[in-house]
């Protein structure tokens, strides 16, 4: 039975610029102040892209393990580590993300065009990046930007074994110009085809743009964890760009307590995702 939700909140992404939206967190201590203000709203766990100094997307290995330890400093968030970075972005350099050390990174089972670009993530791409991760104790979150995705993630598991930790999170990425639609109908499609991978596992939702409402609402009601942020949403209603994280974050806690699905703390949500403490 589905308790408590989990918020994460995806604070900067690889996409957007200080142009589109001023208060986009693109240094370390801008960063760190979202996350202390996310963690105290109800987020327990923090999807990370970093910025370079002239405000641009890296993968910069020095810069991520500043960004794991200063975020380890200042909160308790799990620390989650974007491997996808931005579709530019070598392979390697995605894999050496993982030298950082964080709780978590993510791990996109498949390519997906994603607006005018196409982000690549080639089948051996991901096995290398799901092993490395069990022999080092990171647990991925499954980023499904396709149904068929989910398909792949089955294979995966059954040929490769299960997470670091045990457990099978993933998160449904919705409407992205080339992947899922941001509709009900196709989370409840997604939902459903989870019955095919292990049980017990979870999934959270989001929804880019303006599909972020009705898939926060979706997901809450078909038993899912929300993750939210600036990365995804940079408009907050019609005509209303986004203030800052804390108010996307805010907005979901409220649509959360509403469906009686109190936020997990950061140690509740260790437990449920398999992460030690
Ligand atoms: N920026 C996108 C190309 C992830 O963080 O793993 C990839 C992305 C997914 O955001
Ligand atoms: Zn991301």
């Amino acid at each position: 039975m589905t308790t408590g939700t989990l918020i994460t909140v995806a604070p900067t992404g690889a996409e957007s610029t200080k142009a589109d939206v001023p208060a986009l967190p693109v240094t370390l201590d801008e960063l760190v102040v979202t996350a202390k203000e996310c963690e105290a709203l109800g987020a327990a766990v923090i999807h990370v892209h970093i910025r370079d100094d002239e405000a641009r997307p890296t993968l910069d290995l020095g810069r991520l393990r500043e960004t794991v330890a200063a975020l380890r400093d200042s909160t308790d968030l799990i620390v989650q580590l974007s491997s996808g970075g931005a579709v530019t972005d070598p392979e390697s350099d995605r894999l050496a993300v993982l030298d950082a050390a964080p709780d978590m990174a993510s791990c996109t089972m498949g390519t997906v065009n994603f607006g005018d670009d196409v982000f690549m993530n080639r089948w051996e791409f991901i096995v290398d990046l799901h092993t490395r991760m069990q022999e080092r104790g990171v647990v991925p979150e499954y980023e499904i930007f396709d149904l068929g995705q989910l398909t792949s993630l089955q294979r995966l598991l059954s040929k490769h074994g299960l997470p670091a930790g045990g457990h099978v999170h993933v998160d449904f990425v919705m409407n992205v110009p080339g992947g899922l639609p941001g509709t009900t109908e196709a989370l409840v499609a997604c939902r459903q085809a989870l019955r095919d991978l292990p049980d017990g596992t979870t999934f959270s939702a989001t929804g880019i743009g303006r599909s972020t409402i009705p898939v926060l609402l979706a997901s809450l009601s078909a038993g899912g964890h929300l993750r939210v942020g600036m990365e995804d949403t940079i408009t907050y209603a019609k005509g209303r760009p986004v203030e800052s994280n804390m108010q996307l974050v805010a907005r979901a806690v409220g649509f959360a307590q509403l469906a009686q699905r109190t936020p997990l703390t950061p140690a509740e949500a260790r437990e449920l995702l398999g992460i030690p403490t």
